[in-house]
């Protein structure tokens, strides 16, 4: 057998033999590469005789070609295989239902809801959103606010207290949000419009009530802040939350330390079908408390009475909620129970806006 056949054999026989496309590039370059025992044999050619050039020079030309074919044949079928390989080991069941992504399976709580609902309106009308500590001094809590120690107003703020520092000074869960407008009022000067959503305190636990629970409170201070504003700013604020485009409302007297006057507010409603309809009917419903902000508070800040004056009102979130969406008790707030979650939740995704509508 002539050289040339023997290298044909071997090199066909490796060719046969390569079961990757990796191994069968192995070997097209110890044939056909820059070093390769054909590309050497073609070097030859150069120093033969013309004779012998004739017949040698088709000769490995008809190797090279048949030694290329042969490879581009094995290559293309190496990776056929290897695309069916992949096809049997990475099977799709197209019949498996579709699965949720996280953010559909999961709800948002309703006073989360709730708040985000009540935060929107009020960022509308250009107020802020102000934040504070859940744990607070008694005169963020209590004396900044008016409630002079001993006053009878102090017993409706029964909350949980610290054991006393080394100074005798107990620090206490917040009873309300009102702890924030002072923070703010120190740090800031007017014009201040914020709303104050957060978690409160009391020691009172029952159907209605639960030890924690939620407020919404807002402050605005300014040179010329007054009740029709504030009737104003609560009336349009009802209106949006209830998603009714009329609704009446009354104030009554009451009594808050931190306001003078201090009022309530009732919005009308209609009690006579199942559900407690708002804007409509003759019956009413309280709401909230509301007032023109205490001089003594606005003193206590380092503010001027005589030259700002300012109006607020605080709102629990949790009643608010109950009665938006018809949820009849309270405890089921804080069961933390997902078949509960899963009727009353919200979808993550439908964030509460005033152009999208605040309910989706
Ligand atoms: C209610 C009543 C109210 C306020 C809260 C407030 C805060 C400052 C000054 C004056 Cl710093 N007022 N907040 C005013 C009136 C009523 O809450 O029944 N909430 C559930």
């Amino acid at each position: 057998m002539s050289d040339l056949e023997e290298l044909e054999r071997s090199i066909l026989a490796d060719i046969a033999a390569s079961d990757s496309e990796q191994a069968i590039e192995t070997v097209r370059v110890s044939a056909l590469g820059k070093k390769g025992s054909i590309s050497e044999k073609l070097k030859t050619l150069g120093k033969m005789s013309a004779d012998e050039r004739k017949v040698m020079g088709p000769a490995i030309n008809g190797l090279k070609a048949r030694v290329t074919d042969a490879i581009a044949e094995r290559k293309g079928a190496l990776h056929d295989l290897a695309i069916e390989a992949r096809l049997a080991s990475e099977t799709v069941d197209v019949t498996l239902p579709v699965r949720r992504s996280p953010a559909e399976a999961g709800r948002i709580h309703p006073i989360s809801q709730v708040v985000d609902e009540i935060t929107a309106i009020f960022s509308d009308m250009g107020f802020s959103i102000a934040e504070g500590p859940d744990i607070e001094t008694d005169y963020y809590n209590f004396t900044a606010l008016n409630f002079p120690e001993g006053h009878p107003a102090r017993e409706m703020h029964d909350t949980f207290f610290f054991r006393p520092d080394a100074d005798g000074e107990r620090m206490l869960l917040r009873t309300h949000t009102s702890p924030v407008q002072i923070h703010t009022m120190e740090r800031h000067s007017p014009p201040i419009r914020i709303v104050i959503p957060g978690k409160t305190y009391r020691c009172d636990s029952d159907a209605t009530h639960s030890p924690m629970f939620h407020q919404l409170e807002g402050l605005v201070v300014d040179k010329s802040a007054n009740v029709a504003n504030l009737k104003w700013v609560l009336q349009e604020f009802c209106k949006a939350f209830f998603e009714v485009p009329h609704l009446n409302m009354r104030f009554r007297p009451s009594y808050f330390p931190f306001t003078e006057p201090s009022l309530e507010l009732d919005i009308q409603c209609d009690r006579s079908g199942n559900e407690v309809r708002f804007g409509e009917g003759t019956d009413w419903m309280e709401i909230l408390g509301c007032g023109m902000v205490n001089p003594n508070v606005l003193r206590n800040v380092g503010l001027d009475p005589d030259e700002y004056q300012g109006f607020a009102w605080g709102i629990g979130i949790d009643r608010l909620a109950m009665l938006k969406y018809g949820m009849p008790d309270l405890r089921a707030f804080f069961d933390a129970d997902v078949r509960w979650l899963n009727h009353y939740g919200f979808r993550p995704l439908d964030v509460p806006t005033l152009f999208a509508g605040l309910t989706g």
